[in-house]
């Protein structure tokens, strides 16, 4: 009788504290979709230098892994779909917004744009596959000071057809490097379909290298948060280096507009988006009014940076 009311305690409290932490994932998805559709207008209005890539439905990989870091230390390296990455590193709303403008405000001066972004131990870069080496020697460096610090680069389905990151598991798993490889497979490198980019799996190249691998649900934000959690807590226990294998689905365009994939075949997955299957978990009213929050702080952030143009231009 103890042991079944133990049970109980025990259930109830993991029930909670996964109301919890969807509460905490839902809040920070909702504000990277705002800010990527609000992009993709600002755009149509003629308002951004250069185009976005923007992480319409692919929120959850942001979230579920950046999650698993201890921000202050630990390094993310990410790519040309970096938005999402960033805004669960740091929030920062502004900076990232104004920079896509080109405005001084921007983290980076509005010099790097969508594609550059830095910030404390953040970094992104365009070139596809281009990270992983930088994110090597971030790791090799950070393992040489015994900081304890896990680096951890991101990756499309498509990079994964890229040279540079083939060596970068050689080393990774020479050195038994602190880093992991998360792979975003939302199946396509553009309009190219990923049977027609890549041979064998992703987890069989894991294994020829010697990394440990894994693969989860990437529209799951809890699935996603619990393996980089386990994974990111043996690297940093000198366990190597790893992959992390996110199953997702891009819902917007590559960049803008160029979009040539089957619309019934998006809209299949419309059910499936992380943010819509987070909201079936919790209360709808609740995830209403953080939906209403996210869009008054980002019109906020996007009219005080429209006014400041015609003073910064
Ligand atoms: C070395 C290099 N080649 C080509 C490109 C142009 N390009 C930008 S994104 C992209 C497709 C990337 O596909 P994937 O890695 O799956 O990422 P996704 O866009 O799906 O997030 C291509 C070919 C590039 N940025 N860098
Ligand atoms: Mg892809």
């Amino acid at each position: 009788m103890r042991n079944n009311t133990a049970e109980i305690v025990d259930i109830a409290a993991q029930r909670a504290s996964n109301i919890s932490r969807l509460k905490r994932f839902y809040s920070e998805m909702i504000l990277i979709r705002t800010v990527e559709q609000t992009l993709l207008d600002l755009f149509s209005e003629g308002l951004l230098r250069g185009t976005v890539h923007t992480c319409l439905g692919q929120e959850a990989s942001a979230a579920g892994v950046i999650n698993a870091l201890d921000k202050d230390r630990d390094i993310v390296c990410s790519n040309h779909r970096g938005h999402g990455h960033y805004l669960a590193y740091c929030a920062d709303v502004e900076g990232l917004i104004a920079e896509v403008m080109g405005l001084p405000q921007g983290v980076c001066g509005g010099i790097g744009g969508s594609q550059h972004l830095h910030r404390k131990n953040f970094y992104s870069n365009g070139i596809l596959g281009g990270m992983s080496p930088i994110a090597t020697g971030f790791a090799t460096a950070e393992k040489s000071k015994n900081s304890g610090a896990v680096t951890v680069v991101f990756h499309g389905d498509g990079a994964m057809a890229e040279g540079a990151i083939y060596e970068s598991f050689n080393l990774a798993a020479l050195w038994q490097l602190p880093i992991l490889f998360a792979v975003e497979s939302n199946k396509y490198a553009q309009s190219t379909r990923i049977e027609s980019e890549i041979a064998g799996s992703f987890l069989g190249r894991a294994e020829a290298f010697g990394l440990t691998a894994a693969e989860v649900d990437g529209n799951d934000v809890l699935a996603v948060n619990d393996a980089a959690t386990e994974i990111v807590s043996n690297i940093r226990t000198g366990k190597g280096p790893a992959m992390l294998v996110l199953d997702t689905y891009r819902m917007g365009p590559h960049s803008k507009g160029d979009d040539d994939r089957n619309p019934q075949e998006i809209e299949s997955h419309r059910d499936n988006c992380p943010i819509t299957r987070t909201r079936t978990q919790l209360d709808a009213d609740w995830c209403d009014e953080t939906k209403l929050a996210a869009t008054a702080k980002v019109d906020a952030v996007v009219n005080t940076l429209k006014a400041s143009r015609g003073r910064t231009d």
